[in-house]
């Protein structure tokens, strides 16, 4: 750490309380948060970890009223949900609290009032959409409509989701009110406004000056904010779930959630240390880190700090880690559409797996750009790395010193040319680790401790101790030491990666916890130390656990399919003559085959009641030829003759068309002779 900091407050964003938190969560934000501050405690390093649940907002709000009760019963039951599944991922918070605690009501209030006082806001009355049948403003979600900037029909009154843009409710083309599916009515109301604009100035220099070091994603999107032009930012709702505005006549308005989310990061502090919260915060000597998603960036490093400078006494960030998205087999994670792992549901198909889960999620970490989480890579990953290298070498060197010493430590004796080289390359994983760490480079940091284990295999794998047992003892007894002493090693350096495989494995060394800036060394078991029993770190994950993962994903997928699913719109209304145009018919297939080099086509010989014909039809996908010969379908017997693949095609096979895009041929619902017109 910079020698000007003397303590780093490290926060992680506060998840909406509205469902529970999934592998997305975990991979962007807390995993490298805990990673982080994991670190800096075995460094010794004074430390405070801050989290909590949001849990104001519109989200909340709605997911209340869909389930007819009160935003409270939906706030406690995630929360609950939320708290259990970081503990049981061993995210290491020193306080885990909520934005509806008394404690952060105050603060957020306390602290809107100080802004308030210092004439730090603009008051703007202004048109906002009212929904006449609800009685209600209508603000970000409880308003949808279609998307000025790429025309998506199901844009929110905050963002559209499909291009990314932020929105104000009054942006949105044809809106209507999600609460009573009617359209809104512009009515005046009063609100408060940060006015960001008088903030760009510092801003600008603060970040984009002074902190070049920042991760590209995050400077690079500040930067696009900037060269928009920031603008004023409402703070305020017409809402009734919420921090009630500490000024007079301002009945049903409330704080906006963004103004007093991050606040929690503070009231949180205050809720842990009453007395002592103000150096964490107010202090030059404390170093504050924001591990964030990416869609959260523009409040941490634009909004937040500008309220920070605003009130006057606080500190603000030192550096903003936000990370980018992580995809599920390809797709979005959504939780509207059940698109994720939720950590809940992971523990009870894989129960004690999460260093797994916390390994793969940092290997494939979206540190620089959205990655992929797929079942297969969980698989591989697990069984060939943690597995076959860190488990493998770690239940080699125990068993074999059970085996060999009745788990006694031997006494290590000269070392040969190729332990020195063995050593030498781990000397200085610690300098690189650090250096990683310290820049947020998680996953490389990773690679670095799997590299330890790595070379402690390829030791124990090279030296062949099992061999020598009989031949050369006193050999034996050095290896197996110096395995030991990798062993060691490997505990403190997965610390903060793996703690729950870590635990298991200090325990089957019999050991405490060493300071991180002990790894590289050889002496950190004596000599006829007991250790314990050997277990494995990690068993294998087999196929079929996989393979019911990747079928649960497919029946979402076709649950999804079926939910969305909307006839396609009417077509122009036609005359009774055109219609009458049209020459259907029935027909029987005579033959049917596969069309050569076009896997969609089927070529039909149909009796048609006038000699046959010939048809082709892209159902390929659909049907087995030989299935279809036989049976009756009906065509347009008078569309011009087309040349599809060489094969002049004499009309057109009617299928419907399924809500998952698969064709099903039309067929008479009784026998009937072919060339039959339809009518
Ligand atoms: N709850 C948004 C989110 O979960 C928000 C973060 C607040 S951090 C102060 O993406
Ligand atoms: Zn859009």
């Amino acid at each position: 750490m910079d020698k000007k900091f003397k303590r780093t407050l490290v926060t992680s964003a506060l998840p909406y309380a509205n469902g529970p938190v999934h592998i997305g969560h975990l991979a962007g934000v807390y995993v490298p948060a805990d990673i982080y501050v994991r670190w800096l405690r075995l460094k010794g390093e004074d430390v405070l970890f801050i989290g909590g649940s949001d849990e104001h907002g519109v989200p909340i709000t709605l997911l209340a009223k869909k389930e007819g009760v009160n935003p409270q019963d939906i706030v406690d039951r995630y929360h609950g949900i939320i708290k259990k599944s970081f503990e049981e991922f061993g995210i290491s918070f020193d306080i885990y609290s909520r934005t509806t605690s008394k404690t952060h009501h105050q603060v957020a209030s306390d602290f809107f009032k100080t802004l308030y006082d210092k004439g730090e806001f603009i008051e703007q009355e202004s048109d906002q959409l009212y929904d006449e049948t609800a009685k209600q403003f209508l603000a970000d979600r409880y308003v949808t409509g279609t998307c000025p900037h790429c025309g998506n029909k199901g844009a929110y009154g905050d963002q559209c989701e499909k291009c990314g843009k932020d929105l104000s409710a009054l942006e949105l083309i044809d809106p209507v009110s999600t609460i009573s599916n009617s359209k809104p009515v512009l009515r005046k109301t009063k609100h408060w406004y940060l006015p960001l604009d008088r903030h760009q100035q510092w801003l600008e220099k603060w970040i984009l000056n002074d902190h070049k070091e920042w991760k590209s994603n995050v400077y690079g999107q500040c930067k696009s904010w900037f060269d928009m032009g920031l603008k004023p930012r409402a703070v305020s709702r017409d809402l009734d779930w919420g921090i009630s505005l500490p000024l007079p006549d301002t009945e049903g308005k409330v704080l906006y959630v963004w103004f007093d989310a991050p606040i929690g990061y503070i009231s949180n502090t205050k809720e842990l240390l009453p007395n002592d919260w103000e150096k964490w915060w107010k202090d030059s000597d404390t170093r504050l880190i924001h591990f964030i998603g990416k869609d959260n960036i523009v409040f941490h490093c634009i909004v937040f700090p500008a309220m920070l400078k605003a009130e006057g006494s606080f500190i603000l960030p030192d550096n903003v880690p936000a990370n980018e998205f992580l995809n599920l087999e390809g797709n979005k994670i959504s939780t509207s559409r059940n698109w994720a792992v939720w950590l809940n549901e992971y523990l009870v198909d894989f129960p004690g797996k999460q260093d797994t889960l916390r390994y793969v999620l940092t290997a494939n970490a979206p540190e620089t750009k959205d990655n992929d989480f797929t079942w297969k890579d969980f698989q591989t990953r697990h069984n060939s790395e943690l597995v076959a290298i860190y488990g493998n070498f770690v239940n080699r060197s125990v068993v074999l010193t059970n085996k060999y010493y009745n788990g006694v430590v031997p006494e290590r004796g000269e070392l040969t040319d190729y332990d020195k080289q063995i050593l030498a390359e781990f000397s200085d994983t610690r300098k690189e680790m650090d250096n990683y760490l310290d820049n947020f480079r998680f996953r490389d940091a990773l690679k670095e401790v799997m590299n330890l284990a790595r070379i402690g295999n390829k030791y124990l794998a090279e030296t062949e101790p099992w061999k020598l047992a009989k031949t050369d003892p006193e050999r034996v007894k050095t290896i197996m030491n110096i395995s030991i002493q990798i062993c060691a090693n490997l505990s403190i350096a997965f610390e903060p990666f793996l703690p729950f495989s870590t635990d298991k494995l200090r325990k089957q060394l019999n050991i405490g916890k060493f300071n991180w800036n002990e790894i590289g060394s050889i002496d950190l078991i004596k000599a006829g130390h007991q250790i314990g029993e050997a277990a494995l770190l990690f068993e294998k994950i087999e196929d079929d656990a996989i393979q019911a993962q990747l079928d649960r994903l497919e029946r979402i997928k076709k649950e999804n399919e079926l939910k969305n699913w909307k006839p396609n719109d009417i077509k122009e209304t036609i005359a009774f003559d055109d219609f009458s145009k049209l020459d259907l018919r029935v027909g029987t297939v005579l033959d049917c085959q596969k069309v050569p080099k076009a896997d969609k086509l089927l070529q039909f010989k149909i009796d048609d009641g006038m000699g046959g014909r010939t048809i082709v039809s892209g159902i390929a996908k659909w049907y087995k030829p030989e299935d279809l010969i036989g049976k009756q379908v009906c065509f347009i017997a008078n569309l011009a003759p087309r040349m599809l693949k060489g094969i002049e095609s004499q009309g057109m096979i009617l299928s419907t068309v399924n809500s998952d895009g698969s064709l099903c041929i039309v067929t008479p619902q009784k026998q009937t002779r072919p060339g039959c017109t339809i009518e």
